[in-house]
């Protein structure tokens, strides 16, 4: 028994030793600076916004649409509508939670209006 508690530290490597305390420093200007941290804060989590096809909206109206809500130039915005077109779904872009969900927002609210049953939906990337 008393062999164990000798071994306390033993395992496979010694303890580590306890971090240098920070000492006030100097910045570019000469002001004494008191606390320096490290950057502990994680990025948000991404989402990104799904646009559905379906066999009814006009292209135009998702083309507009990706123009308007998502700032793409015309040209990219006919090919992420033809991709969508194509594969059934298509990425408009990529934000932080709440600017993912207004932008869900107003593509459902701008369908809605116009009549047309055009689907998009925000998602966690990864
Ligand atoms: N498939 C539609 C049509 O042929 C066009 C369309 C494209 C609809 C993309 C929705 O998210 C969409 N009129």
């Amino acid at each position: 028994m008393a062999q164990r508690t000798k071994m306390k530290h033993m395992a496979t490597k010694p303890p580590r030793p306890a971090p240098a305390p920070r000492l006030p420093s100097r910045d570019e200007g000469g002001s004494v600076v008191l606390e320096r941290r490290t950057q502990k804060t994680k990025p948000p989590q991404m989402y990104q916004v799904v646009m559905l096809n379906d066999d009814y909206t006009p292209m135009e109206f998702v083309v507009v649409v990706l123009q308007e809500f998502f700032s793409k130039d015309r040209e990219t915005a006919t090919q992420i509508m033809l991709k969508i077109h194509l594969d059934g779904k298509g990425i408009c872009g990529v934000y932080t939670r709440d600017v993912a969900a207004t932008k869900v927002d107003q593509v459902l609210d701008a369908a809605n209006k116009a009549g047309h049953p055009l689907q998009c939906l925000s998602e966690p990337v990864e």
